[in-house]
């Protein structure tokens, strides 16, 4: 299969697979081996419908599954968006599609109508798998208008509840026949989602080898092996609980997987108690309440080896908590789902483990910490992060505009991260350069909400910056200029205008500050620099938004 993005070159390919990285191994293949090496031992635990499927289950599931699909028409190469939360049906959906070597895209539960259709179009989805209703909303009201806008959509599957006007996941499976022409591991398995701080997210192509690669070296640093129990209480399809070393890591090994429906510890906990939890992974914002409630709760939380934290900076007052609270190692976890993973490792130091973000997971992985002009900086100075190795992306899926900008001539990533390299070669976070808002381990791009605020007819301009929060530690706060003459409006009227046209509600603005300008930089453009500052009541030196010698509405 062509691949729709930039690859590996062959010396780097031949340099990956020679070193043992890339194994020649497909996720179709791989959960086969393992039903054949532990038919009986249980894989996915669905605690909220009580079901318990062993790897011989999972398999003959995801083959039965894969068949039905098929005859509906969904072949190799299609794209599929999944759209589940965390539910058994989420791994055999992804398993029956990764067999046939169909595409899924992964969105989360909270996308709404305007990423969904995105996603659709832009990857010309075949199917769109949904559960009827979750967190209060119904996915088939949202199926129904995409369905109607986008031509290349033929099915809509509902994977649990009534299925309504669609068919349902469960009426699909039918007699395995085979699958006519599997997947290559050097094939692409999935498309992820990025973060992004372009105005529409960017599609991360990942291949079977270098995916598998993250998985196995995660969980040799994680210690991850057959009697491990991994809890899934982040959404399963972000990349962090998805392969660091995630529920994808824990079914390579071998482990056994619980399905956390909310990652709240009066749910999260008892779990960890019934099932034996001996890993999971969480946000910052998470990680703070979990360590709060572990010194007052009556569940016994004796089996939790390893807490690994990512997704945003954790301050390092909040790291040395963890381990008195929760009597388990912690594990800080910087990774992305363009590729670079980097852990603490389970034997560092404790200050180590509490003020770096770890290192990267392969000796292949090629870090260079660079200044404005891409000139590499002495280790222990702090600049922009590049990467390049075994299962980091060498281009997002159909963006040659993208790829130029954010990767180097020579398939360097720019991280947009600002990092700074110690000694021992763990890397400290120390900020960002993308223009996006980190909202707990969300991540918003402010071009994309600024597109939607610009929609609204009172705006003449917005700006959406950062601002400190001290649960999610960033939140959103908008800056917006109303035209001259517009009807008054309220900061509450603008949020809801974003949240109707169809946005996840992470992404709505968290505070809309009415300006009358921005604070530019020398040469004249807006400084986002001075906005953030403005939004911090903390800050040294806080610009005035509204200060009337900057950019007129
Ligand atoms: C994970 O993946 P994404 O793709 O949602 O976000 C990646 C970005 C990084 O570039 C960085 O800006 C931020 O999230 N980030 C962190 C961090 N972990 C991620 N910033 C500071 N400290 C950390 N520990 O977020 C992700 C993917 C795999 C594993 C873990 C997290």
């Amino acid at each position: 299969m062509a691949l729709e993005a930039p690859t590996w070159p062959e010396e780097f390919a031949t340099r990956y697979r020679e070193a043992g990285w890339w194994r020649g191994e497909t996720f179709g293949q791989l959960l086969s081996d393992r039903a054949t090496e532990h038919p009986d031992r249980i894989a996915i635990v669905d605690p909220a419908s009580n079901r318990r499927w062993t790897y011989a289950d999972l398999d003959l599931r995801a083959d039965r599954l894969a068949a039905g699909l098929i005859a509906r028409g969904i072949a190799k190469g299609d794209k599929v968006v999944v759209q589940l939360p965390n539910i058994a049906e989420f791994f055999e959906t992804i398993f029956a599609l990764f067999r046939i070597g169909a595409l899924p895209v992964f969105a989360l539960p909270a996308h709404r109508e305007t990423e969904i259709r995105y996603f659709c179009e832009f990857t010309g989805a075949a199917a769109y798998v949904i559960p009827a209703e979750h967190g209060g909303f119904d996915y088939r009201d949202l199926a129904t208008k995409v369905l109607a806008e986008v031509p290349s959509l033929r099915h809509v599957f509902v994977a649990d509840g009534d299925p309504g006007a669609f068919e349902a996941l469960a009426d699909v499976p039918t007699e395995p026949t085979g699958i006519p022409d599997p997947p290559a591991p050097s094939d692409l398995a999935f498309l992820q989602l990025s973060g992004g701080s372009t105005g529409v997210p960017k599609l991360i192509p990942r291949t079977h080898d270098d995916y598998i690669y993250s998985l196995w070296g995660s969980n040799e640093l994680c210690a991850v092996d057959e009697s491990s129990v991994y809890l899934v209480a982040l959404p399963a399809a972000h990349n962090f609980p998805l392969s660091s070393p995630g529920s994808l890591g824990a079914l390579y090994a071998g482990a056994r997987v619980v399905l956390c429906p909310q990652p709240s510890p009066d749910v999260a906990f008892p779990l960890i108690e019934s099932e034996g939890v001996t890993i999971t992974g969480l946000v910052p914002p998470l990680a703070l309440v979990w360590t709060e409630a572990a010194t007052a709760t009556a569940y016994d939380l004796s089996t939790l080896d390893v807490l690994l934290v990512g997704g945003a900076k954790f301050s390092e007052e909040a790291a040395r908590r963890v381990k008195p609270a929760l009597d388990c190692t912690l594990q800080q976890v910087f990774g992305m789902a363009e590729g670079l993973v980097n852990y603490t490792r389970l034997d560092d130091d404790t200050e180590t483990i509490v003020t770096t973000q770890g290192r990267p997971i392969s000796p292949d992985d090629e870090i260079r910490v660079v200044d404005d002009e891409d000139n590499d900086l002495p280790v222990g100075e702090t600049g922009h992060l590049l990467t390049r190795g075994p299962y980091t992306i060498r281009g997002y899926w159909n963006a040659p505009e993208h790829n130029a900008r954010s990767f180097t001539a020579d398939g360097f990533y720019r991280t947009g991260d600002i990092v700074r390299l110690t000694g021992t070669g763990h890397l400290v976070v120390e900020g960002r350069a993308k223009d996006q808002i980190n909202r707990g381990g969300e991540k918003i791009a402010a071009e994309e909400v600024e597109n939607h605020l610009l929609a609204h007819p009172a705006v003449h301009d917005a700006n959406v910056v950062a601002e400190p929060d001290p649960y999610l530690g960033e939140r959103t706060c908008a800056y917006v200029i109303l035209r001259a003459g517009a009807e008054p409006v309220k900061p509450i009227a603008i949020k809801k205008f974003v949240r109707e046209r169809g946005l996840a509600a992470y992404k709505v603005p968290d505070r809309v500050e009415f300006v009358t300008a921005f604070p530019q930089t020398g040469v004249g453009k807006i400084s986002k620099k001075d906005l953030r500052a403005a939004a911090s009541p903390t800050a040294s030196s806080p610009a005035t938004p509204s200060a009337p010698s900057t950019q007129q509405a």
